[in-house]
């Protein structure tokens, strides 16, 4: 992968040496590298995943087309920031390599930093808020709609069937907690997307994995500068969003714990975030919207878990691993998530009704 790095950092600069090359991040898809040139200055590489993305041309364009609409119209006072897209001399963003995999190079946003997990209602609340800002700028983006470049993501059913269809082929052992599991909750599973069929949530552009490593925050972690990761950003629900990012700020042991019992989804920052989310994008919402935000926290950790789950029966072929049952542990931390959203749901529903905005 060496070789096909320094290639693409040719492709874009030329004229520039790369001295140091290091893996940024923990993405489970694409692979990215923090670039250092000879002169000093930081650049970020990146390499989109071939068997994820089926259409890497339609990814870059809307990468393209959000970026630049985010530049010009971030409010001054909000301190927010976004990355830029480097085109090589002759204007091309992107670069095939002799795999058919295509390249990118951003720029590095200096003096922020990636957090694994969220450790105080401030830093919540600010998350939640640079969601809220991200949601309104989406929304006032000109026509035509963003490509829909993974027809299907966040559409649970369709990831339950992907399931069912993984048990009756060559797959691994089934571990029988995650399928009792999976099995009490099929009914569950159409909840977003019944409400989508009857017009009743918000449909938009949206992040589509606005998980606590996506946002950079200042260097003294109290402020959002920045929300990167833009592969996914596509037509979607508002909710999908929320509830992802609900699910990924309000588990503050991060996706990676050692131990299950670890595993809480906290009340306090559930309502930080949402009084963030809501100081700025409350009126995006519909009542719609309102009365399923407890139910979306819950929905987007089960499909993962389910995504997990599916994956690691099919021999781990989507998420990358380091070992072959990581992706079943991953799939019980998300369903500890749930059964914990579970045990308050009513709770955390008289949180979400009580949140201003
Ligand atoms: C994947 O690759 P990464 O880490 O940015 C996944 C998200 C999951 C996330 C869980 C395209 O994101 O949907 O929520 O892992 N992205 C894709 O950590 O499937
Ligand atoms: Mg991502």
């Amino acid at each position: 992968m060496t070789v096909f790095c320094r290639q693409a950092f040719a492709v874009f600069r030329p004229d520039e040496e790369l001295a140091a090359l290091a893996p940024l991040g923990s993405g489970r898809v694409n692979d990215t590298w923090l670039v250092t040139t000879a002169a000093g200055a930081k650049c970020v590489l990146q390499r989109l995943n071939p068997a994820v993305f089926p259409d890497p041309a339609a990814v870059q364009a809307n990468l393209c087309r959000v970026t630049e609409h985010l530049r010009g119209n971030l409010p001054e006072a909000s301190g927010f920031k976004t990355f830029c897209v480097f085109s090589s001399p002759g204007g091309e963003t992107a670069w095939v390599d002799s795999n058919g995999a295509w390249w990118r190079l951003l720029s590095h946003l200096d003096g922020t930093q990636a957090l694994e997990a969220i450790s105080s209602p401030a830093q919540a609340q600010a998350l939640g808020a640079a969601l809220g800002i991200f949601h309104l700028l989406l929304a006032s983006l000109p026509p035509p709609p963003l490509a829909d470049t993974l027809p299907g993501f966040h559409n649970t059913p369709l990831y339950l069937a992907h399931y069912d269809a993984a048990l009756t082929g060559d797959c691994l052992p089934e571990a029988a907690d995650c399928r009792d599991f999976i099995e009490q909750r099929r009914a569950d599973m159409r909840l977003l997307e019944d409400a989508r069929l009857r017009g009743e949530i918000t449909e938009q552009a949206v992040h589509g994995d606005p998980k606590v490593g996506n946002f950079l925050f200042s260097q003294d972690s109290k402020r959002v500068v920045s929300l990167i990761d833009l592969d996914t950003v596509k037509p979607g629900l508002l909710l999908h969003d929320l509830g992802d990012c609900l699910r990924s700020c309000c588990n503050p042991k991060g996706e990676d714990v050692q131990h299950l019992d670890e595993i809480v989804f906290d009340q306090v920052l559930f309502a930080a975030v949402l009084t963030g989310y809501l100081s700025h994008a409350a009126h995006l919402l519909q009542p719609g919207d309102r009365r399923l935000i407890v139910d979306s926290a819950r929905l987007i950790s089960l499909e993962l878990g389910l995504r997990f789950y599916s994956d690691y029966l099919s021999g781990s072929r989507y998420f990358k691993v380091d070992h072959p049952e990581q992706n079943l542990f991953r799939a019980r931390v998300q369903f500890t998530l749930v059964r914990s959203v579970e045990n308050q749901y009513s709770k955390l529903k008289a949180i979400a009704a009580n949140c201003e905005g």
